[in-house]
């Protein structure tokens, strides 16, 4: 590498760069901790990209029509505080730099979204930042058709490593992408040869550009250290009507030491080490020192977005007052104001019909209500359409002929699925919403997981929800999921009873500004358990009395789902002899927590015996089967124990002990009777 030829052959740009390769360098020194060489590596390209091609304004971070810059891989975290605090963003003065992966500064070790304004997504998890770019370039074509070139028309920039290319989620989401055309998404690889364990080609010996090139990319191969080579493979790339990929060759911890090997990727903190790289650079400056002459380039670069932002402004303006304040309300995340109305309005009509319909139905039927009323809604579903009913007659299908379209078919990819839910949710304008089966929230779990952590509202449609499913046997029916979906924080889980709970389930998704919404789906036919109208959204609550005691309350029953109606059967059961019990539906665990304690002892009250009926397993039911002034002598549950197994419903039920007889049985048994 000869460094001082390229330092030569183009000074401004190699003093610019320097400056991020100098910054990470002391910030990971001071930090004792984190990734210098990749933020070295990629400087080159990350400086012509910033300087020559992003449309930014580090003033306005949210501007909607910026283009956005995601980088994927988050571990060279460094790399994008730098550009951050060069470029003039003021949620990152050197200050920042300084703190760099300290208890409470914005530059946490990975990007986290919300931490400054300015940070797209959070990445850190190989191979989610570029199957989040999906998302966002998506979201981007979809809102440049609805609202013409004018108002939306900018492109995703990606910066990924080995180790994103390596993940699987990295798959589904240049195949989706590929598929779609999606011209203006476009991906710098880090191609440097270089992960932990040692070079890449221990691990893989897959030919990126072909990979790429088979899903339908444009693919670019150059050298990542020259600039006038990544100027114009940017170029090229902007102008091709496909997605494309820019394999950049590159050298890691460039100048160090430790350039080239594993090591380089790490924290370089050696004082000696770190010093003739400076040395090397042409640094001659002190630690989280940039002389005034460079940073002034910097933020002149900064500020070139001002005049892109402010000409945006004065097009925006030329749109019709409805216009504005509907994009504005999209951009927002707000639901509109006649979204409750339209769910009253269906709860009124179902208690008046009392359909028995399995929840997946009551979810489409939902959906034909609202989609009609959010143009932000984007729905889809990982290949499972039919049977997650997803799909409403308005919708049209999102593809490269049809940009208006807001349906997915994601093919058989979970976790692209979800990703990109992030991507388009992130990238704002967009309440997304997808399907698969419960099962593989597994499959779709990296994604959903960080939905959670950046506090991103998609909305999880997860039909086939237990046993209940049948047939299909063991390995389609979830069993864990719901206490797997429950110990995560930050994620509301419904599983309603009905489809006025169903309803309601989704008014709360469609509203959720900062929280995730799973719902919870049976494949079964459920009777409507919700027989008297009420226009209070009660599933808000997260759980209240659905059927009280007569006589003396001796026993409370709580259920979720498919469950509620055993509950009540159940009640039935023990009201004919004598038993007074409760019926409590608990749609959502995390929303019930959240209540006072007056209204939680209100439905929980001490005394009667307890027993909860879920068909999954009974981790986690003991915060309310034990705690909330329960009882462990007089707490019994009916659910899983193990796997489920293939046979039709009603058998698999009653084999399993999920019926009012066994829940009538354990409540006698509890009372000593
Ligand atoms: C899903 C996931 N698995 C593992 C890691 C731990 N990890 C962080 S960086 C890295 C290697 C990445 O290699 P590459 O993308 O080539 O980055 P470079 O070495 O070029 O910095 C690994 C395994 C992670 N961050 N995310």
């Amino acid at each position: 590498m000869d460094i001082a030829a390229l330092r030569t052959a183009n000074p401004d740009h190699w003093m610019k760069a320097a400056a991020i390769r100098a910054l990470t360098l002391d910030a990971v020194a001071a930090a004792n901790s984190g990734h210098s060489g990749m933020p070295m590596g990629m400087a080159d390209v990350a400086t012509v990209l910033f300087e020559k091609h992003l449309n930014f304004d580090p003033k306005m971070p949210e501007w909607p029509d910026r283009d956005r810059f995601i980088l994927s891989a988050g571990h060279g975290s460094m790399l994008l505080y730098s550009l951050m605090y060069l470029t003039g963003y003021e949620d990152m003065p050197l200050e920042q730099i300084k703190d760099f992966r300290q208890w409470g500064a914005k530059t946490a070790g990975h990007p986290e979204f919300g931490h400054a304004r300015g940070i797209e997504t959070t990445t850190g998890p190989l191979g989610q930042g570029i199957a989040n770019s999906v998302g966002f370039a998506i979201a981007e074509e979809i809102q440049r058709a609805t609202w013409g070139k004018k108002i939306i028309d900018h492109n995703t920039y990606v910066i990924a490593g080995d180790g994103c290319l390596m993940e699987g989620v990295s798959h589904e989401a240049i195949g989706l992408a590929g598929m779609q055309k999606l011209s203006h998404l476009i991906v710098l690889f880090d191609n440097n040869n270089i992960t932990i364990d040692g070079t890449v080609d221990m691990a893989d010996v897959t030919d990126q550009n072909a990979r790429f090139a088979a899903a339908g990319w444009h693919v670019q191969a150059i050298d990542g250290h020259d600039p006038q080579a990544i100027d114009a493979a940017i170029t090229a790339a902007k102008a091709d009507p496909r997605p494309s990929m820019i394999a950049c060759k590159t050298h890691i911890a460039i100048g160090h030491a430790a350039q080239d090997t594993s090591k380089g990727h790490g924290a370089l903190t050696d004082p000696a080490q770190l010093q003739s790289a400076k040395e090397v650079y042409g640094w001659n400056y002190g630690p989280f020192e940039v002389p005034a002459d460079i940073k002034s380039q910097w933020e002149a670069i900064g500020a070139r977005g001002a005049q892109t932002r402010a000409d945006w402004e004065a097009r925006f303006a030329t749109l019709s007052g409805t216009k504005q304040a509907e994009f504005k309300r999209i951009f927002a995340g707000e639901a509109p104001k006649k979204l409750s109305a339209t769910i009253r309005a269906l709860k009124k009509q179902i208690t008046e019909s009392q359909p028995k319909v399995a929840t997946r139905k009551s979810s489409e039927m939902t959906l034909e209500v609202i989609n009609p009323i959010m143009a932000e809604t984007i729905g889809g579903s990982a290949d499972l359409t039919g049977s997650n009913n997803t799909k409403t007659a308005d919708l049209g299908v999102f593809n490269p002929d049809n940009r208006k379209g807001r349906y997915i078919y994601y093919g058989v990819r979970e976790h692209g699925m979800a990703a990109a839910m992030n991507g388009m949710a992130l990238h704002g304008g967009a309440k997304p919403y997808g399907g698969t089966f419960m099962c593989f929230t597994d499959y779709a779990r990296g994604a959903m997981r960080l939905s959670a952590l950046m506090g991103v509202p998609a909305t999880y449609v997860m039909t086939h929800d237990s046993i209940g499913l049948g047939e299909d046997g063991p390995t389609h029916q979830p069993v864990e999921h719901l206490a797997m979906m429950r110990a995560t924080p930050n994620t509301h889980v419904f599983r309603p009873a009905d489809t006025v709970e169903t309803a309601e389930s989704w008014e709360l998704a469609l509203t959720s500004q900062s929280t995730p919404s799973v719902l919870c789906l049976s494949r079964q036919g459920l009777p409507t358990v919700r027989t008297e109208h009420k226009t209070k959204n009660l599933t808000a609550q997260g759980a209240y009395v659905l059927a009280d005691a007569t006589g003396k309350r001796q026993a409370i029953l709580m259920a979720t789902g498919s469950e509620v109606s055993v509950a009540l059967a159940a009640r039935d059961l023990l009201q004919s002899d004598g038993i007074g019990t409760r019926v409590v539906s608990m749609p959502c665990w995390e929303l019930f927590a959240a209540q006072d304690e007056s209204y939680r002892r209100k439905v929980l009250p001490a005394g009667p015996v307890r027993v909860g009926i879920e068909a999954g397993v009974r981790f986690g039911w003991d915060q309310w089967l034990l705690g909330e002034r329960g009882n462990a002598k007089k707490a019994g549950f009916v659910g899983m124990q193990s796997f489920g197994a293939s046979a039709p419903a009603e058998v698999l039920f009653e084999k399993f002990g999920i019926t009012a007889e066994d829940t009538a049985a354990q409540v006698k048994a509890l009372l000593g009777l």
